[in-house]
């Protein structure tokens, strides 16, 4: 896979039927639904760290200030020449925090859905840690996929899988997700996951509602990539962003509300809008410390160290494979 110049990622992408049949799925029920991993296209991906700048999305500053202060404590409890498989990695901005501290990192597996940002951050990567081996995977993480084997030997894997994506899950496809990250690290290894925790609505709603309407952009992309890679006609202007705090089900939803009745042509099928009906795009859970460590007992891993912020806004947590005499079902 690793040329001179170049680094040129697995690719297990969901394909263009596969994509299509999805949005058909969605928008064929009877409250329509987009999935929300066909937000990163290259628009997608850019808006996304767009997002990840704004005052408002306290996520990633939150998320860092916990890795720089517990660092030392993460870095000892991984221990040395890790096989470190990233969930989602973007710009792979976080992931060098960590690489710049691990004891002699074997290899590094960023994983993305966004190809084109994927190939990039992997030479960058490959030519900044000049002994790490860089294995890029192109894929929809939630399908299967072989990780690759390193030239080296590796003392265990490590899942990174930071930003709180885990909260895009709802909660059994969750359980199942973190299920099969346990069999992907097996007895020895561990998995370091960023997961958002429940707080102040108004501080929800002002992070998913962003005065400079980022997020708007990112969510009605979705609609812009359909109508660019199907030739669809969604008039963008007549749908508008909408997200709120659904505390009966602890998650922030984000929507795309149709301002007028409309039909909507893709492919063969007509789909029709009454005035005011959304398509919901994104779920976003928050959890307790407690309800976290609940789903991942049920899931094979068991929590060994939990890491947050003075006001508790968000959790770095250390899981490993729990004993199955201690696993509960
Ligand atoms: C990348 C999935 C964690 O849910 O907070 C940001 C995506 N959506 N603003 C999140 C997102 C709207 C983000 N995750």
């Amino acid at each position: 896979m690793k040329t001179r110049n170049s680094i040129i990622p697995h690719d297990y992408r969901p394909g263009r039927e596969r994509f299509l049949a999805e949005v058909l799925d969605g928008l064929r029920k009877p409250q329509k639904e987009l999935p929300s991993k066909y937000f990163y296209d290259e628009r997608g991906a850019d808006l996304f760290e767009r997002i990840c700048s704004l005052e408002e999305y306290y996520i990633p500053r939150t998320e860092a200030s916990i890795m720089q202060a517990n660092i030392a404590v993460m870095v000892e409890l991984i221990g040395p020449r890790v096989l470190l498989i990233e969930y989602g990695c973007g710009d792979c901005k976080k992931v060098r925090f960590l690489l710049d501290h691990l004891h002699d990192p074997v290899a590094f597996v960023p994983i993305d859905i966004s190809r084109g940002q994927l190939e990039r951050v992997a030479q960058e990567l490959a030519s900044d840690y000049t002994t790490l081996e860089v294995l890029p995977l192109c894929a929809d993480y939630t399908s299967s996929f072989e990780v690759p084997h390193p030239e080296r030997g590796f003392s265990r894997k490590v899942v990174y899988f930071p930003g709180s994506t885990i909260g895009n899950f709802d909660p059994i496809p969750a359980r199942q997700f973190l299920e099969r990250i346990a069999g992907v690290l097996g007895p020895e290894g561990a998995l370091l996951i960023g997961v958002d925790l429940k707080k102040d609505v108004t501080l929800l709603h002002s992070a998913y509602n962003d005065s400079q309407c980022v997020t708007a952009a990112f969510n009605l992309n979705l609609l812009e990539r359909i109508n660019r890679e199907f030739n669809c006609d969604f008039q963008i202007d007549s749908f508008r962003h909408y997200a709120l705090y659904n505390p009966k089900e602890n998650r922030v939803e984000m929507h795309l509300v149709s301002q007028r009745q409309q039909t909507v042509h893709l492919g063969n099928a007509a789909i029709h809008f009454a005035r005011g009906e959304s398509i919901w795009t994104e779920s976003s859970y928050k959890y307790n410390p407690d309800e976290f460590q609940q789903m991942a007992v049920t899931s094979g891993l068991r929590v060994e160290r939990v890491w947050t912020d003075a006001r508790e806004w968000f959790s770095v947590q250390y899981l490993v494979a729990a004993d199955e005499l201690t696993q509960t079902r």
